[in-house]
């Protein structure tokens, strides 16, 4: 007879754990539950460091339980950090892909594992599309072509040829394809409008400098810099006083991402337009994340609204900017 108990408490404790187990399962995630991990690039600019701060307020502020990677500028540290998180067994995946080539292996090794990826600031190329959910960031082919047509404003009534300079992005990079592609096709209808220089100087102030600096040194005309983030064009700008040029006056400087540093040298005279690249991507990523654990359907494409500011704005109506 006690045999018989035995074996029948043994059957009830089984049946019991193995509810409990499938009723987790079936319950959709609640926030305290929800671990992200997140590989972010590095800290080249105040752009970046704004989209941490922003990343982790607002994982703070929902419960998330976040597991933050600094790449600092290596795609093989965000390969090491992605892994880290399959390993650990997070319930999705965040990250800013530095490049756009090379996530294949890692994004199907995370689909192995269930675990749900979403891109933040920059795409990538992967042979798969369903190695991510979704992209949560900016339209940098809009971004090139309002660069363009402040420049074509501008200089409307110009008919001579406009000498201009390109600062590029890390290259093979989103933004410094979009913005590349975008600015070129904006000028496509304007012959006179050329670009005679286009250099990588991988978003950093010291390389904006430096590239500037050669520059300078090497063209007798120089009408226009095009910069793909503010830090190259402060150095940039840099470059251009040690040298003896006035920027704003000398050389037309058209900038992105929108820095307050940039806005103070918009208002001084010293840049005449910044293309704003929004940073502040944190609430967006952990709802877009919520959504996606509960059950929920998301965009494939969720992009930023971006402002365009210019030497023809009252400075007044720019707000401070917070990075
Ligand atoms: C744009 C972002 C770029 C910024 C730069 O979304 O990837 O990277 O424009 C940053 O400041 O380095």
């Amino acid at each position: 007879m006690k045999i018989f108990f035995c074996i029948f408490a043994i059957i009830l404790v089984c049946f019991m754990a193995t509810s409990c187990q499938k009723k987790q399962e079936e319950q959709p995630q609640t926030n305290s539950a929800i671990v992200i991990g997140y590989s972010q690039i590095g800290d080249e600019s105040a752009w970046r460091t704004y989209l941490t701060s922003s990343i982790k307020k607002a994982a703070t502020e929902n419960g998330i339980q976040l597991i933050f990677e600094n790449a600092e500028q290596k795609q093989e540290n965000q390969l090491k950090a992605i892994r880290s998180f399959i390993a650990y067994q997070v319930d999705l995946i965040a990250f800013s892909p530095i490049v756009e080539t090379g996530w294949d292996n890692v994004l199907e090794e995370a689909k192995t594992a269930g675990i749900p990826v979403i891109l933040v600031d920059r795409q990538i190329e992967v042979k798969d599309n369903s190695l991510y959910e979704c992209y949560i960031g900016s339209d940098f082919e809009t971004e090139g072509l309002k660069a363009a047509n402040f420049l074509l404003e501008k200089l409307k009534n110009t008919t001579d040829d406009v000498a201009i300079v390109e600062l590029r992005g890390t290259d093979n990079s989103t933004p410094a394809i979009g913005r590349s592609k975008g600015f070129r096709n904006g000028l496509k209808n304007h012959s006179n409008f050329n670009i005679i220089h286009s250099e990588n100087a991988d978003f950093m102030r010291s390389k904006g400098a430096e590239a500037m600096k050669e520059i300078l040194k090497k063209y007798d005309k120089v009408d226009v810099l095009y910069s793909h983030n503010d830090p190259m064009t402060l150095g940039a700008i840099d470059a251009m006083k040690e040298m003896g040029f006035k920027p704003g006056e000398d050389i037309i400087i058209i900038t992105i991402d929108g820095e307050q540093a940039a806005i103070d040298r918009l208002e001084a005279g010293e840049i005449n337009c910044v293309i704003e690249c929004s940073p502040n991507l944190g609430q967006t990523i952990v709802k877009t994340a919520k959504q996606y654990l509960l059950g929920e359907s998301i965009s494939r494409n969720i992009y930023t609204e971006e402002e365009v500011f210019t030497e023809w704005d009252l400075s007044s109506e720019i707000l401070p900017r917070g990075y």
